[in-house]
């Protein structure tokens, strides 16, 4: 019997992958954890509870109290905020893992650990074409340089402890049930909303600048299913590259016109506009492909259609 303990539930992954992970193990058994109240879904379909992840005496009590056998580790401060509070986002996004780390490693009843990676490990010097799984990483974000640290860390736990990490990259991830906060893709999120709610949207990238996307659907598929592949099909207890279609805010802004025809979008490129171009383009997942046969569904023109779809059904219901 597993029991999964989320922790970030509130957070724009957490809040979607809690439901998934309760329909496969059952309500009981997804403990959903975060320092701030989760949606009401979340809250009233399993257990939930206030945790911070950060308290390592308390995190140990509580998975030991419950019998945790999977750890998902979402919490994490995004490259937009880590920018402007360097050393404490590195103390939150390293510390964080470490204590996770540990817990892992004393605990034997914790089987296996989710921690996500980023786009964000790549630098300039990585080829901004299908950034390859092993190439040059010289990240220049805070939040870049931690995600990294942090797969170096796992892959030393796992080396060295025989801890069972498994980790992917993710790229910026389109959805409209939580909203992200502090990322640079965020605004491949708040383009639908403001569209729907507004008409415009005023951007903090420049129109043309493309990065890696993934609908949220496909990036929960991918996790969960890396976690349910056997220990002996993992090959890398780092992270594995993934990806869905690359986007830019001016692709992005025509493809919306297909259902507001009238949107109209202006650029004013912020601080982001510089970590963007730290970053490739697209990246090569055909490792993770090989793996477990994932692959994307979700094109842009299916992220726009479920996008406006779902936040006009949301606004209307308000
Ligand atoms: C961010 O923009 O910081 C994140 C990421 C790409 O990891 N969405």
């Amino acid at each position: 019997m597993e029991n999964i303990l989320i922790i970030g539930a509130a957070g724009q992954i957490g809040s979607e992958l809690t439901l998934e992970l309760r329909k496969i193990y059952g309500n009981g058994h997804v403990y959903a954890t975060d320092i701030k109240e989760a949606d009401r879904d979340v809250r009233e379909s399993g257990p939930f509870q206030l945790l911070d992840v950060m308290d390592d005496k308390h995190l140990i009590h509580f998975v030991i109290r419950h019998k945790i056998t999977q750890i998902y580790h979402l919490a994490a401060v995004l490259s937009g905020n880590a920018e402007k509070l360097p050393n404490a986002a590195w103390h939150i996004n390293m510390d964080s893992l470490m204590n996770i780390l540990e817990v892992a490693k004393l605990v034997e009843d914790v089987k296996k650990v989710f921690w996500p990676s980023s786009i964000a490990v790549f630098g300039p010097t990585t080829p901004k074409k299908l950034a390859p799984q092993v190439t040059t990483m010289e990240p220049v974000t805070v939040y870049g340089i931690s995600k990294l640290a942090g797969e170096r860390w796992c892959e030393y736990f796992f080396r060295r402890y025989n801890v069972d990490i498994r980790s992917l990259r993710y790229p910026g991830l389109v959805s409209f049930k939580t909203e992200p906060g502090g990322g640079t893709t965020d605004w491949a999120v708040e383009i639908y909303f403001d569209a729907v709610r507004k008409g415009s949207y005023l951007c903090f990238l420049n129109e043309d600048t493309k990065l890696p996307m993934m609908f949220m659907a496909d990036a929960i598929r991918a996790t969960i299913n890396l976690m349910e592949l056997e220990r002996s099909e993992i090959s890398l207890h780092s992270a594995y590259n993934i990806s869905g279609p690359s986007l830019s805010p001016s692709e992005v802004a025509e493809d919306i016109r297909r259902h507001i025809p009238d949107f109209s979008i202006s650029y004013h490129p912020d601080f982001r506009q510089a970590i963007a171009e730290t970053w490739p383009e697209s990246v090569d997942d055909s490792l993770a492909r090989s793996h477990d046969h994932w692959k994307p569904t979700y094109d842009l023109t299916k992220i726009t259609d479920t996008m406006i779809g779902e936040i006009r059904k949301m606004t209307e219901n308000k």
